[in-house]
Order: structure tokens, then sequence, then C-alpha cells
């Protein structure tokens, strides 16, 4: 009965979020499985192409089951080469002629347009990056008193008042009033990091200003990240910045967000921000948040404070990942799921192995190791719980100066992709009983053709599992779909069968 009450109350809100909130969803198996594409790295050349580039790749996108893409910041950064995250002005796309360019490191508004209208002909969804927590290159500077703050403990005020000049005024010169009159000053800011007048780098806190709350705690209060902070306990500000979420989906017919440093930003405003953008849409705008903590507990915090209107990244996992990858077979494979949100939270978890701020040579480097990409991608394609995402990074290759660069791996992800598109359906059933090798199982969802797999992973030598795929499926012969093990295994009258991998490798069986 115990376990019958924990299966419901498991269940229940599955359903519910089956019906009304998953837009990924294999729900009923009426539709096929979802799967999300960061469609960028962060060394992306300057040339202007990116649109173009991903409206060319729509197609095979679509052939090899991606059906949403994140596509890097749209909008005007500090110059022409910013990959996005100095936001200067969230309503230039590519469109005006400000910071010394009319389009961005990407393209133009119109070439992302285009890209956006070939997306949608082909049934995948986009999902706008949202730069939301400070502005950048600022037109102008303005006088302001402000205090100095410990930048380990930003609660603490380590100067007198002082005249500095910030870089907070932003009047768009080159858009004028077109979209939005909003002009920034100051007093739309709680601090910045640079006084223009003594050359200075420190955290300064305005006069008048109090850090926003509730934000993360980390150094006492991280509402300060960079640039000019954005105050969101100004009721002008909040609402601009509503203002600007239904005209960004409108005006690009997003489908979705992923929520930039939501970290050091309020989270009752991105809570209301959300709501706020669904209703005035009518659409569902499936978004996502980048809460960079490698801590469970914070993640749940940030869920709950934001209602769990919205999914986070599930940064534990990348975590595991890329323990696994660098301990030369040391890593408890066991322990893949342990701390991370998709096994407490399953319906709020985006799953991924790298990013543009993980990939070598950037802020929050921790590539997970080359060899161990297919078995991060296995793991998170072909089971049942997230919403998984892969990395552009990952498939092309990364274009940085360094000898790390992750290479092209597409060859080795196109399999793991055709292994959710085309079978990864049905009850799972897990073998995590080993240091060495794990493996998962798909019985099959018979509203999908010949669906079913047998998936297993090693960071060790390699070996063989018994594991269970259905009675269903019995008598059936099977292969391995990444081409790593040539020989077929059949499924006996029972729905077991007794699966091969190779060392530091993954196998995908599946009904050819
Ligand atoms: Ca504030
Ligand atoms: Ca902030
Ligand atoms: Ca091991």
């Amino acid at each position: 009965m115990k376990q019958y009450k924990r299966l419901y109350a498991r269940l229940l809100p599955l359903l519910f979020a089956l019906i009304f909130l998953l837009p990924h969803s294999a729900a009923a198996g009426a539709s096929l499985n979802g799967t999300l594409m960061q469609y960028f790295e962060w060394y992306m050349p300057n040339d202007g192409q990116h649109w173009k580039r991903l409206q060319n790749d729509s197609a095979y996108l679509a052939e090899h089951g991606i059906t949403a893409v994140w596509i890097p910041p749209a909008y005007k950064g500090t110059s022409q080469d910013d990959v996005g995250y100095g936001a200067y002005d969230l309503y230039d796309l590519g469109e005006f002629h400000q910071k010394g360019t009319v389009r961005t490191k990407y393209g133009t508004k119109g070439e992302l347009q285009s890209a956006i209208n070939s997306l949608h002909s082909r049934d995948i969804n986009v999902y706008g990056d949202v730069v939301i927590n400070h502005k950048g290159g600022a037109d102008a500077t303005e006088d302001v008193t402000a205090v100095e703050v410990d930048p380990a403990d930003r609660n603490r005020v380590i100067s007198g008042e002082q005249r500095i000049k910030a870089w907070t005024l932003f009047h768009f010169p080159g858009r004028g009033s077109t979209y939005s009159n909003f002009k920034w000053h100051w007093y739309h800011f709680d601090g910045t990091d640079w006084d223009e007048s003594r050359k200075l780098n420190r955290i300064y806190k305005f006069q008048g200003k109090a850090w926003d709350w509730e934000v993360s705690n980390e150094n006492g209060n991280y509402d300060y990240l960079m640039y000019a902070d954005i105050d969101y306990d100004h009721p002008d500000v909040a609402a601009e910045i509503k203002r600007w979420g239904t005209w960004y989906a409108n005006e690009l017919q997003l489908d979705g967000f992923r929520l930039d440093a939501v970290k050091h930003i309020k989270f009752s405003f991105l809570r209301d921000w959300v709501h706020h953008v669904r209703e005035k849409t009518g659409k569902e705008m499936f978004t996502v948040a980048e809460y960079w903590q490698n801590d469970l507990g914070a993640l749940e915090n940030y869920l709950n404070k934001t209602n769990f209107n919205h999914s986070v990244f599930d940064v534990p996992l990348h975590y595991q990942f890329h323990a696994a990858s660098t301990q030369g077979g040391g890593y408890d494979m066991r322990k893949l799921l342990n701390g991370t949100v998709v096994s407490k939270h399953l319906l709020k978890a985006v799953t991924f192995v790298d990013n543009h701020d993980t990939q070598p040579g950037q802020s929050l480097e921790s590539t997970v190791q080359t060899w161990f990409k297919p078995l991060a991608y296995a793991f998170i394609l072909t089971r049942e719980s997230g919403y998984p995402q892969v990395f552009y990074g990952d498939m092309y290759g990364t274009k940085g100066a360094s000898q790390r660069e992750i290479p092209a791996l597409k060859h080795k992800i196109e399999p793991i992709l055709k292994a959710r598109k085309q079978y990864a359906y049905g009850v799972q059933h897990d073998y995590f009983d080993h240091h060495d090798i794990v493996g998962w199982t798909r019985e099959g969802d018979s509203s999908v053709a010949n669906s079913g797999l047998a998936a297993l992973i090693t960071d060790g030598p390699g070996g063989t599992k018994r594991m269970y795929v259905g009675r269903q499926n019995a008598g059936e012969t099977w292969h391995d779909i990444t081409g790593n093990r040539s020989e077929p295994v059949v499924i006996n009258s029972e729905g077991w069968g007794e699966f091969h991998v190779n060392g530091g490798a993954v196998s995908i069986y599946v009904q050819r």
C-alpha cells in the first residue's frame, strides 16, 4: 500500500505534466521524443552567417530528430563580435546601426526571421536566449554616488560614499524610440564594477539601492554579476522587461526561452516574467533557466521560489559526466544519477553534456572528455526522464585557439539521435548494478513500430549484461546501432537478452 501510494504520488504530477505542460512529450506514444539542440558554441566565427547556417541546417536537424533549438542571444551586444551575453539593446535584433554594426555576430534580423520560418516549417521549435541580468556597452557615463562592497560579501560596505562615473546611460541613438521609448539611467540599476573617472574596478552599489532578494546567497548576495546590474526592485524596470519579453516572443515567433544567469536575478521577478509572457502570448513558451551551481538543494530552492513554472539545466548531471570522464575508469558508474535534478524532478530537468560555458577555454570549463561523450549522450537521449539537449560544439566541433578543442562528433552522435527518435519508447528497466558497466532497457511502445532498446555504457573494461526488454520482443534479433559491436543478440522467449559492450564505450541494441 505504501509502495502504491508512493507510485501514485509520483505518477499524478507526471500525468498532469504530460497532459498540460510537456512540449516534448512522448505522451501516450502519440508524438515522437523531443530533443533540444543548443545551436552555437562560444567561438562561432564573427561572419554574420550563423542564422543562414541554421536555416541551411534545418532539414538535417529535422531528419535527425531535433525538435527544438536554443539560439544564441539575438540582440545587439557591446560590439559586433559579442557572443551576445554583453547585451546592449534588447530591441535591436540586427536591425539598427548601433555599436558600429547593423548585424550581430550571427547576422541580421531578417536572416533570423527567415531561419525561424524554415525551422517552423519543419516543426522545429525555437527558444530565445534571455539576457536580463545586466546591460553592457552604455552610450555614456553618469555621475553617481556609490559605495564599494566586499566582493566576497556583497552585504558588507567597505568604503564611504563617493562620486563615480558609471556607464549607465542607454539612449540607443541608432534605434531611437522604435519598439520602446524606454531610456536607461543609473537609477534603473543597482550597481556596476567600473569607475570611469578613477579607472577602478570595484563592486559599486549605487546610493539608495539595495541588492535584489531573493537571489543566490553565494558571496552573501549574488545579485551582482557584471556590467550595469538591472534593479528589479524598480517598478518601471520590471514593467519594461516584461513588455520586452512579449515583444521578443511575438517579433520572432518564439516557442520558448532559455533564461541566462538566473541565480543573479530576483527569483520572484523571473516567476512573474514567465507567467506574464505566457499570458500575453497565449502560448506555452517552454522555459529553461541557467542556474549554475552543482548543488541540487540550490536548484530545488530556485524551482520552489519560481513555483515550478519553468525548468532548469541539470548542472549536477553535467558534473557527474565530467567526473566519470576524468577518472580513468575509477568512477563508480552507479552514482551517475546521484544529486541530479533529473533523478528527483524528472519533468523539470533539461539534461545536457556540455555547453558554451563548459567548453575548453570558457569560464566554467569542465569539458566532458571526448571518449565519454557518446556514453553521456546515450544516457540523456535514450532514458525516459529529462528533456535532453545536444550541444552544437559536440556535433560540429569547437573552434577556439586551444589545443584541447572538442572534435566534431556528429558521426558518433547521429546513431544515438536515431535511437532516441525511433526506439527510445516504453517502460524502462535499470541495471545500475556494477561500478563500471551499467545499463538500461526500454520495452518499446506499440504506437511506435519496432521501438524498444537495450543500452550499456562502461567507464572500465568491456563485458556483458543480461537485461529484460519485454516479452513482447521475444524472438527478435537486435543489433548495436552504434556499430561498436557487430554480433546480433536474440531476445529469448522470456524477453531477456545477453548484451555486450566494449571497454570505455557504449552499445545500444535495437531491432533493425
Ligand atoms: Ca535592487
Ligand atoms: Ca542581478
Ligand atoms: Ca568505474
